[in-house]
C-alpha cells in the first residue's frame, strides 16, 4: 500500500475513484464539490438526485462520467464547531466509510481532497492528522486499494500532509 501526497486539481487525477466533499443534500455547492460536478458534467447530478442525500460521515458510490476517475465516492465533512461536537469521529468516518466503499467496487487507486478544511473550517492541522491516522490503520482492512493519495489544492496543505507522513514513516 502506497500512501504519497501530491498538489493537484482533483478532477484531474487518473485514478480509479477521487473522494468529494459534499454536503448532505449530495445536489452540488462550492469548493471541490462545485469542481467536481463542473467536471464531471450534468450526469453527475441526475445521479445523484436519486441518492436521497448523505448523512455527515457517511458515503455514497457514483459513476465518474466525464472524469479520468471511473467513480466518485461522495462524503460529508462535519462542520468545525469547536471541536468537542463529536467532528474529529464524524471526519475519521469519512475517511473509513470511503475506503470501504470504494474497496467494495474493486478500486485500487483513490485520491482524497482534504474534507471539511475548506468551507467546512475544519483546522488544517487537526483534519490532516485524522485524515493520515484513519487512512494508516484502515489499510488491514483493505482488499483492493492500493494507493491512497492525499490530493491538496494549496502548497500549505501539501507541507502539513507531508510532515505528518514523513513522520510516520
Ligand atoms: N481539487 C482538490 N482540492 C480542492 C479543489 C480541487 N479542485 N477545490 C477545493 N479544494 P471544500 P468542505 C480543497 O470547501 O470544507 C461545498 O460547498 C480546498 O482548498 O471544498 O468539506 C460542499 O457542497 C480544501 O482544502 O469542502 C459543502 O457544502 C478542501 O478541498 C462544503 O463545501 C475542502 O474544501 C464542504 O466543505
Amino acid at each position: 500500500m502506497i500512501i504519497r501526497t501530491q498538489q493537484a486539481d482533483i478532477t484531474t487525477l487518473a485514478v480509479d475513484a477521487i473522494v468529494n466533499a459534499a454536503n448532505s443534500s449530495l445536489l452540488g455547492g462550492g469548493g471541490v464539490d462545485g469542481a467536481i460536478h463542473r467536471a464531471a458534467g450534468p450526469e453527475l447530478l441526475h445521479e445523484c438526485r436519486l441518492l436521497g442525500g448523505c448523512k455527515v460521515g457517511e458515503a455514497k458510490l457514483t459513476k465518474g462520467y466525464r472524469l479520468p476517475a471511473k467513480f466518485i465516492v461522495h462524503t460529508v465533512g462535519p462542520v468545525w464547531r469547536g471541536g468537542a461536537d463529536g467532528e474529529p469521529e464524524l471526519l475519521a468516518s469519512c475517511y473509513r466509510q470511503s475506503l470501504s466503499i470504494a474497496d467494495n467496487q474493486s478500486v485500487v487507486s483513490i485520491a482524497f481532497p482534504s474534507i471539511s478544511t475548506g468551507i467546512y473550517g475544519y483546522p488544517i492541522e487537526l483534519a490532516a492528522r485524522i485524515a493520515v491516522d484513519t487512512v494508516s490503520s484502515s489499510i488491514s482492512r483493505l482488499i483492493n486499494i492500493q494507493e491512497v493519495v492525499f490530493c491538496c489544492f494549496s502548497a500549505t496543505d501539501l507541507d502539513v500532509y507531508q510532515r505528518l507522513l514523513q513522520a510516520r514513516s
